[in-house]
């Protein structure tokens, strides 16, 4: 039970001693990404203004190049980890390779590592839509001491220390597990403050919306037809609600709070859908699952998943846990 009024930064302290690792290493990384949140919630707000202030690929008054803002939104986050020598190492949805960090004083001491989407579903910001933010921590599976390897970021979903997003949405919020429970904070622009607004976050165990492209659907695997159809039977509580935003932390968040399902699913033309199991997919996962809903591939849990690679991508299907089980039913049903 939480008062009201509380601030991330106080839940964050009050609840360290319940962290798998107590040393106060990870309380710190949760605060550097809550910083630079505020820092890319800022960039997004102003986005309206780029015809005022200049496009990106301008130059601006100063004479410095504007940026688009996924790229100003991945700096922000790497840079503001790098400057706090909390993490030993940073995987960017934005950037081809894994970064190493090794700051002077502190030769590979860290022990955790983040994967990052800066800023999921970008194409809606010309059109002052919702983005958001997602990001994943893992312990380093590699020495302590030694540079990080590739091994430290392939690791299941299942290893996930804490998962969070930030939708920059009506309000800015930030939601995260450290893997008990999930809690979601909004941010008051006035004071630059997080307050703790949704205690206890979960996907009710069914729902009325499904959320996907429909413009695909004539690339969709047998079942993935099949289930749409059954979502738009009139039979029951159905026909459900079509709702698809198009940004991935926006239709899970509306899916957490009303009840629905996400689906990304392979199809003819996107071998293995579009998503990123490491960026999107294993921390939307832990906190759907965290959430009490479910998060699979289709026919397996997503978190169970051994990644190959870095960009690796997989089907999603994603929310109230009824709905999910629904859908794998009729992908089993036309295997
Ligand atoms: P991005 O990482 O390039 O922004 O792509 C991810 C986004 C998700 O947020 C969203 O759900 C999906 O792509 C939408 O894709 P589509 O336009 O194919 O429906
Ligand atoms: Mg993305």
């Amino acid at each position: 039970m939480h008062r009201k009024n509380t601030t991330l930064g106080e839940f964050i302290i009050e609840n360290q001693s319940s962290f798998q690792y107590s040393s106060g290493e990870l309380s710190k990384l949760i605060n550097a990404i809550r910083l630079a949140a505020k820092v890319v919630n800022h960039e997004v707000n102003k986005a309206g203004l780029v015809d005022i202030i200049g496009a990106a690929g301008d130059t601006n008054i100063q004479g410095e190049d504007q940026q688009k803002l996924d790229v100003l939104a991945n700096e922000k986050f790497i840079q503001t980890l790098i400057n706090r020598e909390i993490v030993c190492g940073i995987a960017s949805e934005e950037e081809d390779d894994f970064i190493s960090i090794n700051s002077s004083d502190n030769k590979h001491q860290n022990k955790y590592i983040v994967l990052i989407d800066p800023l999921d579903g970008s194409s809606n910001i010309d059109v002052n839509v919702s983005v958001g933010t997602i990001f994943s921590i893992y312990r380093r599976v590699t020495p302590i001491g030694t540079p990080v390897g590739l091994e430290d970021f392939l690791q299941p979903g299942r290893a996930q220390i804490a998962a969070g997003y930030i939708v920059y949405g009506t309000s800015t919020m930030l939601v995260y597990t450290t893997g008990d429970g999930v809690n979601g904070f909004t941010l008051n622009p006035a004071l630059g403050t997080f307050y703790l607004s949704h205690p206890n976050m979960e996907f009710p165990e069914t729902g009325k919306i499904y959320s996907v492209n429909e413009g695909n659907y004539v690339h969709f695997h047998q079942g993935v037809k099949d289930y749409i159809k059954y979502c738009q039977k009139e039979e029951g509580d159905r026909p459900y609600t079509s709702r698809y935003i198009g940004s991935l932390v926006s239709d899970f968040h509306r899916n957490m709070i009303k009840g629905g399902i996400y689906l990304y699913p392979k199809s003819s033309v996107a071998a293995e859908g579009k998503l990123r199991l490491l960026y999107e997919c294993n921390p939307m996962a832990f906190i759907a699952e965290q959430a009490k809903g479910k998060a699979s591939n289709g026919f397996d849990p997503i978190m169970d998943i051994k990644p190959t690679e870095l960009h690796q991508r997989v089907p999603f299907f994603c929310g109230s846990r009824k709905m999910v089980e629904k859908a794998e039913e009729f992908m089993q049903a036309s295997k």
